[in-house]
């Protein structure tokens, strides 16, 4: 998988990728991440990108012409899949979202920054809008890193236990159950008898239970969807 990231500071976005599950699955050669400074297509010698917005109203908007030579030149280089707009008026992102998106061969992730983006880019080159959640952030940056790490992970090949994306929280709309390492007892504290029963059906049963229970507690509205 291709990801092209198009941003006005890519600086603030490499480190994740240079860690944990998202470098693994770059050094496999699994997924590949490119990185777009929105600076190197702005406008005259200031390579101006944002401009106030028609109407008034307080804040910056980044303009179409950087944005459209930057999408149109990797346009001319590949086909893509979707053109994602990072923006806090969108759809929230979800399990069902990350799964589809890990599929995808070639995708293009355009962050907003200031006020976002003029309308005429996400009605022309957008093909899918994602936040991450009801709160405002300064820019779509982080955003995108968060939607990187969610789609790489599921890559096949990426996670070595091919179960365990399977497993994660919400992979079937239920938090995951508790878990619970050595010791067996900390302090008076036990872990469940059940866990060290051997009788994995049962150990099965119980998990299932927990999910169940705390989804219930914390995130009813799972259960409704
Ligand atoms: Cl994608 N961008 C910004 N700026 N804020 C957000 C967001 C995205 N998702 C939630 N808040």
């Amino acid at each position: 998988m291709r990801i092209d990231i198009i941003t006005v500071a890519p600086e603030l976005l490499r480190s994740p990728f240079e860690h944990s599950m998202m470098k693994r699955a770059i050094d496999k050669g699994l997924a590949e991440v490119h990185f777009h400074n929105l600076r190197d297509y702005g406008i005259g010698s200031y390579k101006k990108l944002d401009d106030m917005q028609f109407g008034g109203g307080a804040g910056m908007v980044l303009m179409i012409e950087p944005i459209a030579k930057c999408i149109e030149k990797l346009q001319a280089e590949r086909t893509y899949d979707e053109i994602i707009y990072m923006t806090p008026d969108a759809k929230t992102l979800n399990q069902a979202t990350a799964n589809s998106l890990s599929l995808k061969e070639n995708i293009i992730i355009l962050t907003g920054h200031y006020k976002g983006v003029d309308q005429r880019v996400r009605d022309k080159y957008i093909t899918k809008e994602i936040s991450i959640g009801d709160y405002v952030l300064t820019g779509g940056e982080l955003a995108a890193a968060i939607l990187c790490d969610a789609v790489i992970r599921l890559i096949p090949g990426v996670l070595g236990d091919e179960q365990s994306a399977l497993t994660d929280s919400f992979q079937d709309n239920l938090l995951s159950p508790p878990v619970y390492t050595r010791p067996s007892e900390y302090e008076g504290m036990k872990v469940p008898d059940i866990l060290l029963s051997g009788n994995f059906p049962k150990i099965e049963e119980w998990r299932n239970e927990k999910a169940y229970e705390r989804t219930q507690l914390i995130r009813p509205d799972l259960l409704n969807d």
